[in-house]
């Protein structure tokens, strides 16, 4: 049976790129895999998709045939996904490979606010599905907005119920005292706690180390593994992650 990896991320995180890169690196090793694009607004994608739902589902024709601008059309788009997802399940379960690597809509609420990312998670086989996280270094690497992208992924999280790997994509762009300080900060609520403090943009009310610490406890406060597609690098740490991820269950994630 194979096994399903979503890559999930706010708009422009790096998603198509990983998918790219890690089936190259996948094959090099010697792995087999297959790509799936679930996004229907999807332009250039450097991966050639083996599952590809922009043949069912065109953006530009919907955007015409509905008068819709690009988001309405995008959840139009998320809605009759859902109605294809059988038929695309039925494509995927054709291939024999050991890896699924499926690229998601560009805005992240498409796929875990609209019902449809969680039917296409339960038609392709929700127990043989993990959810890759793709964290922006844009985003994360000041401690609010590492604060804002942690309670994204709870969100994802509590939406999908399925087992969860945060990744740090583009680490490449970060230098290498800012990489480190984010990876800490992943692994330690009390220095992103403490740097919060020090940044002085987040309001008295809302610095709170329990609530750091609580979201540590529920298990939605995951150590960040860097990855750069363009390099690249820590594709063997995401490997071996998404392994323990299927053979040793949750816990083995938490740190
Ligand atoms: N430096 C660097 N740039 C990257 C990396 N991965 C992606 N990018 C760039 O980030 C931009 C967005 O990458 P995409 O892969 O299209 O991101 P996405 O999340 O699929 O974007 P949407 O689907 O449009 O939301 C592109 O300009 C990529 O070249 C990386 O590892 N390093
Ligand atoms: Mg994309």
């Amino acid at each position: 049976m194979a096994r399903n990896l979503y890559f999930v991320g706010t708009a422009g995180s790096g998603k198509s790129t990983m998918v790219y890169a890690f089936q190259q690196w996948l094959n090099a090793q010697g792995l087999d895999c297959v790509t799936a694009n679930l996004d229907p607004g999807a332009e250039a994608i450097r991966y050639a998709p083996d599952l590809d739902v922009r043949d069912y589902v065109r953006l530009d024709e919907i955007m015409q045939e509905q008068d819709l601008g690009p988001n309405g059309a995008q959840v139009a788009a998320a809605d009759m996904i859902a109605m294809n997802a059988q038929e695309l399940a039925e494509v995927l379960e054709t291939f024999e490979t050991n890896y699924i690597l499926i690229d998601t809509p560009g805005q992240i609420e498409l796929f875990t606010f609209r019902a449809s990312g969680g039917v296409l998670i339960d038609a392709f086989g929700r127990e043989d599905s993990a959810l890759i996280y793709l964290s922006d270094p844009a985003l994360v690497k000041v401690p609010s907005g590492f604060v804002s992208s942690v309670l994204l992924s709870a969100t994802v999280q509590f939406r999908h119920g399925v087992p969860f790997l945060n990744v740090l994509s583009k680490a490449d762009i970060l230098a290498e005292e800012d990489l480190e300080r984010v990876v800490k900060w992943s692994l330690d609520p009390f220095a992103l706690y403490e740097a919060l403090f020090t940044d002085g943009t987040t309001p008295k009310t809302l610095l709170d180390v329990e609530f750091l610490k609580s979201m540590e406890t529920i298990g939605v406060y995951r150590r960040i593994f860097p990855v750069s597609s363009d390099l690249p690098f820590g594709f063997e740490e995401l490997y071996s992650q998404v392994q323990h991820t299927f053979e040793g269950g949750e816990d083995l994630q938490k740190d």
